[in-house]
């Protein structure tokens, strides 16, 4: 079986796709990267995702950068896991539209909050719209539960519940009880339980 490799830093945001691997069950190696060090700017890495960021995941020969599409790759070579949501099935399209969703709203709505521009573009312009909306919206997606797609866990849950926890971490997501119980059931899952022990470690040296 092609090995997977995982270009990781803790913490970083390459922990959303060892959370993914955990979930996984499937064996990987670690490659550890020292973002102080800059060794995510040297050529070798640069040579595998020339973003010099992390995570990157190596599978076989195959190279995948950008976590929210390297967790959906994963769930599609593994669908063995039940961590996707396969083509035919009515619910693929929520599910892709919350892998689309962490990365292309609620990220950049946390980021613009963190760290306001000068002048706020109009919201028309900005693809998430405004913080509030995506908070919203978000809220009501993750309050039925247990999970976004009810009873079953998939690889969104991986992404959106990794944006929404580290965004609270930051306290920019505000801890509204759909959060807070959606990140806590989230936090109860095993995996998730190793992820942050293996990467408490790693960060300790
Ligand atoms: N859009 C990327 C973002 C990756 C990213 O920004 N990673 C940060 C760590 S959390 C990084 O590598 N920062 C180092 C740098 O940009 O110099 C993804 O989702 O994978």
């Amino acid at each position: 079986m092609a090995k997977l490799t995982l270009y990781h830093a803790a913490p970083s945001r390459s922990s959303i796709v060892r959370w993914m691997l955990e979930e996984l069950g499937e064996p990987y190696d670690i490659h550890l990267l020292s973002l102080t060090k800059g060794e995510h700017r040297a050529a070798g890495y640069m040579a595998i995702n020339p973003m010099g960021k992390v995570p990157a995941l190596k599978h076989g020969d195959v190279i995948v950068t950008e976590a929210a599409a390297i967790c959906t790759y994963l769930a599609d070579e593994f669908p063995n896991a039940k961590l996707n949501v396969p083509v035919g099935d009515p619910r693929r399209g929520p599910y892709l539209k919350w892998l689309f969703f962490a990365p292309g709203c609620i990220e950049p709505a946390i980021i613009d909050r963190a760290a306001p521009r000068k002048e706020e573009p109009r919201r028309g312009m900005l693809g998430y719209g405004d913080f509030d909306t995506v908070m919203d919206v978000t809220a009501k997606a993750v309050e039925p539960g247990p999970y976004l797609l009810g009873e079953h866990f998939t690889a969104a849950d991986v992404v959106v519940g990794s944006t929404l926890r580290w965004g609270m971490m930051f306290k920019v997501v505000p801890e509204r009880p759909e959060f807070v119980a959606y990140v806590g059931r989230l936090a109860q899952r095993p995996a998730m339980q190793r992820v942050i022990a293996l990467d408490e470690d790693l960060a300790a040296g």
